[in-house]
């Protein structure tokens, strides 16, 4: 069992995953969608409503190593989802929930083991001697423009092409599979607190942005009035700056799921990503109300 008092390391998170499955088999599964750079599984939680047509809901974290608030904010997420079922609004509980708490597993580990502030993935680049492509410059929409990194000694290198990387491959087909089912995408990132929606390749906005501001300004409502801090809502290249080849722009532009948001959870710089493991509980409560929120205006 997770505890969420201290972060774990990933041989311990999908452990907890593979438990869930086994004490909850029917609505729960574990499914190895792919394998990273180093050969780790990309493990996917579905957290199924049991309805063959129900809407689908994806939520990911891990995707920066540094980033562990948010593998243990998605861990969070899941042991509510499944513990506190019967409590879960009827309409939320007819969704099925499609969760990877670790997207980077390879980056993970190596930021607990080797350099704490680690970025990217553990790509050995060819023909350089950096390390690593940043999974979040790596998507297939829009890939490789402002905000991405050319060269592999950056921290926002894009990769050798759109989804060269095998966590983002592995992710991108699961999803493609069943894009039509797919309501909303949220994909938790650290730090600043805030609710980001597309475009984040250029200052540009979509088309829906009225939308998209709506549903977030109502998680941001959300996560406040569940006791927790305050997020700012806004079309990520605006608030923060221009990045291409983001998780995000693909859920919206390439898999055409309208409710595609980035949530950039605490905190607000005072300790940055090395957030101490006491603001677990708070961030995972947080979270969760803003997953409540979005997905059921997603339905
Ligand atoms: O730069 C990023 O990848 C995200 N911020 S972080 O500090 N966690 O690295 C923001 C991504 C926002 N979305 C897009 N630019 N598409
Ligand atoms: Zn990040």
């Amino acid at each position: 069992r997770l505890t969420f008092d201290h972060y774990h390391r990933m041989a311990d998170v999908h452990g907890f995953l593979d438990y869930f499955a086994s004490i909850k088999s029917d609505f729960v599964s574990v499914h190895t969608i792919g394998q990273s750079v180093e050969g780790r599984p990309i493990k996917l939680i579905k957290i199924s409503s049991g309805y063959p047509n129900a809407s689908a809901f994806w939520i990911d974290g891990g995707t920066h190593a540094r980033e562990w608030i948010t593998v243990a904010t998605v861990s969070y997420i899941i042991n509510e989802l499944i513990e506190n079922r019967d409590s879960l609004d009827r309409e939320l509980q007819a969704i099925d929930f499609y969760i990877v708490p670790i997207m980077n597993p390879d980056g993970y580990e190596y930021s607990h083991e080797q350099e704490r502030l680690w970025r990217k993935n553990r790509r050995r680049n060819f023909g350089a001697y950096c390390v690593g492509t940043d999974l979040n410059r790596n998507w297939g929409y829009e890939w490789g423009g402002q905000g991405s990194g050319k060269y592999p000694c950056q921290e926002t290198y894009g990769g050798s092409g759109p989804l060269s990387e095998p966590e983002t491959r592995a992710v991108a087909d699961f999803i493609l599979q069943r894009a039509n089912k797919f309501k909303g995408f949220v994909t938790f990132h650290s730090y600043g607190q805030y609710i980001l929606y597309p475009w984040g390749y250029a200052k540009r906005q979509p088309a829906d942005a009225e939308d998209m501001d709506r549903v977030g300004r109502i998680a941001a409502a959300a996560m406040k009035q569940s006791g927790g801090a305050s997020y700012s809502v806004g079309n990520s290249a605006a608030l923060l700056y221009a990045a291409s080849g983001g998780a995000d722009d693909w859920a919206k532009g390439a898999a055409k799921i309208k409710y595609s948001y980035t949530i950039e959870l605490r905190d607000n710089g005072r300790y940055g990503f090395i957030l101490p493991a006491s603001y677990i509980k708070t961030s995972g409560k947080e979270a969760f109300a803003a997953v409540r929120a979005i997905a059921k205006e997603a339905i």
